[in-house]
């Protein structure tokens, strides 16, 4: 996963969402900001997709596994 504060995005790597989507690497907007701000580049999360006439989001954002924070991991 990788995390564009500015725009309040993230791209994520996800797996097949059954009758949704294959597998594929996409942005998703976060629409609350403290938990944007607590996401990290490589993260692994899971996460509620939801879908309406103005876009896709991700809510409920639990991230299961927290990136190496070693700096050059970037
Ligand atoms: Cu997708």
């Amino acid at each position: 996963m990788s995390v564009d504060r500015a725009r309040g995005v993230v791209v994520v790597s996800h797996g097949a969402i059954a009758g949704v989507m294959q597998a594929m690497t996409m942005t998703y907007a976060v629409r609350e900001r403290p938990v944007l701000l607590s996401l990290s580049p490589g993260d692994e999360i899971t996460a509620d997709v939801v879908v309406d006439d103005s876009g896709a989001w991700l809510e409920k954002i639990v991230v299961v596994k927290k990136a190496d924070a070693s700096p050059g991991q970037r």
